[in-house]
């Protein structure tokens, strides 16, 4: 691949950057090009070494300097049908998403994992596979760190996992991974696809380019990627997992044990029981994440070694410690009462649930209702307390207790908590207010369950 180009990089965030520094080390000269007529400048150029070769333009550039421009690579922020990427296409120069430019500088195995939900946790599933497989492994892509970043270290032995999401899938090209994932489809991002049919077709298109010796990972559970096996694209063979039916091929649960069944013969993989994360979504995510492991060929044994270690990734119900015999989670990420719905279900034991925070207006009837038995006390903190409280008692909940802060509502936690109960913190509100972002809220809460002791 010839990168001796002029390319213009839409977006300056971190894609565009490490973009433009894979481009600028491959001899090209780059354009930026961000809407955000405010930018630090001397800032972003600052940052780099070869500042002859980067040039920089803020909401407006002249059709004459597209003339110069032999291709464009485009952030995943950037709608594609923006005016920018409309000219540009009018003037036939081709457009790149930055993972297209990546796959086409990297090197080795390529595993893609897209959906709505669950491809962070899957995707950080296999990176930890690979790592235990082999020395030269990379987790790169929507999970926050860009896959232009990493591939000129890639080696022909490397194994990369990449969460791709349907904004970086709209521009690729030529992008072909081993094996591809799609783990749902449920609504999301309709503002840029503007139907699911448009949406979910994107998300497809990770399989595009793949042949009959690639495998397709999807979900039989889910009517839309269920259905996507029929899709004219699909060349690849096609497996799926299943957490709710039995399949003849495919990835299931036989007597609690995830099991891969291929060619009349059945392997077990895991018993559900030595899995750390809860939830039937995460079961789902076990499953997707051995069939990308295995696929690409990684022995069982490291797959089930590193099944039994996984604790997720941080801040969704993350296990964070057992303390004399009670289980701590971390779920400072249900930051609304929907996302802590998914947090309470999860728990498979009577649980004593730390709540509340900023107040951003929503009500929590579903939250209380969603509590199911479970929940043997609640305690509250922040500026939603109160209305908590006054919610729970609707539904005849009151076993509240109230607490001037996290450090005071983990104490009380310990108090309440019986061996063989759950501790979790799954607020269903923002933080702000009391701590800056959620990850500082959940790394507190990690501390102070630290200092509970052994
Ligand atoms: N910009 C424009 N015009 C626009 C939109 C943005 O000029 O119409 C400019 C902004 O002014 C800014 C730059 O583009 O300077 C930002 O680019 P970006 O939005 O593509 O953000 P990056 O920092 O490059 O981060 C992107 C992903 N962001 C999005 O898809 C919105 C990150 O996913 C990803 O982790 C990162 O690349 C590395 O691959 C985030 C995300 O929210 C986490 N993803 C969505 C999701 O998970 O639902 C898809």
């Amino acid at each position: 691949m010839d990168f001796q180009k002029n390319v213009l990089i839409a977006g300056t965030g971190k894609s565009g950057i490490n973009a433009g520094k894979l481009l600028l080390s491959k001899g090209a000269t780059v354009l930026f090009y961000d809407d955000n007529k405010d930018l630090d400048q001397a800032g972003f150029l600052a940052q780099f070494d070869d500042k002859q070769s980067v040039k920089l333009a803020l909401a407006h550039l002249e059709q004459s300097v597209l003339e110069q421009i032999d291709m464009m690579v485009i952030s995943p922020g950037i709608p594609v049908d923006c005016a920018l990427a409309n000219q540009v296409r009018e003037a036939g120069i081709p457009i790149w998403s930055e993972i297209e430019l990546a796959y086409q500088a990297g090197a080795g195995h390529l595993a893609a994992i897209t959906g709505t939900n669950g491809k962070t946790t899957t995707t950080s599933l296999v990176g930890e596979i690979f790592a235990n497989y082999t020395e030269s492994n990379f987790t790169v892509g929507n999970i926050g760190i860009p896959y232009t970043e990493v591939a000129l270290q890639m080696k022909e032995e490397s194994y990369t996992v990449a969460e791709v999401s349907s904004f970086q899938l709209e521009t690729i090209v030529d992008f072909h991974p081993h094996v591809s994932a799609v783990l749902n489809v449920t609504p999301d991002h309709l503002n840029r696809h503007y139907t699911m049919e448009n949406y979910a077709s994107v998300k497809l298109d990770v399989c595009k380019n793949q042949t009959a010796d690639d495998y397709l990972i999807l979900n039989y559970d889910d009517a839309i990627t269920k259905e996507m096996a029929n899709d004219k694209r699909v060349q690849a063979k096609v497996v799926y997992f299943s957490r709710l039916h039995d399949l003849e091929e495919g990835i299931c649960m036989k007597d609690d044990c995830i099991v891969i069944r291929e060619h009349g013969e059945e392997i077990s993989v895991i018993s559900k029981e030595e899995l750390i994360l809860l939830g039937g979504h995460n079961l789902e995510n076990y499953m997707a994440g051995v069939g990308v492991a295995y696929y690409m060929g990684i022995p069982l044994d490291t797959i089930r070694e590193t099944l039994k270690t996984f604790k997720g990734v941080a801040h969704r119900i993350e296990f964070v410690k057992e303390v004399n015999g009670v289980t701590y989670y971390n779920d400072s990420k249900g930051t609304n009462p929907d996302a802590a719905i998914k947090g309470i279900q999860a728990m498979n034991r009577k649980t004593v649930l730390i709540g509340g925070g900023y107040d951003k207006g929503v009500p929590f009837d579903e939250w209380i209702q969603a509590f199911d038995g479970k929940v043997k006390k609640l305690v509250l903190l922040g500026q939603t307390a109160k209305q908590i409280a006054d919610t729970a008692s609707k539904y005849d909940f009151y076993d509240v207790v109230f607490a001037n802060d996290l450090k005071e509502a983990v104490t009380m936690c310990a108090e309440f908590a019986q061996p063989g109960d759950a501790v979790l913190l799954s607020p269903a509100c923002a933080s702000w207010g009391m701590f800056d972002n959620y990850e500082q809220r959940g790394d507190m809460f990690k501390e102070y369950v630290n200092e509970l002791g052994a």
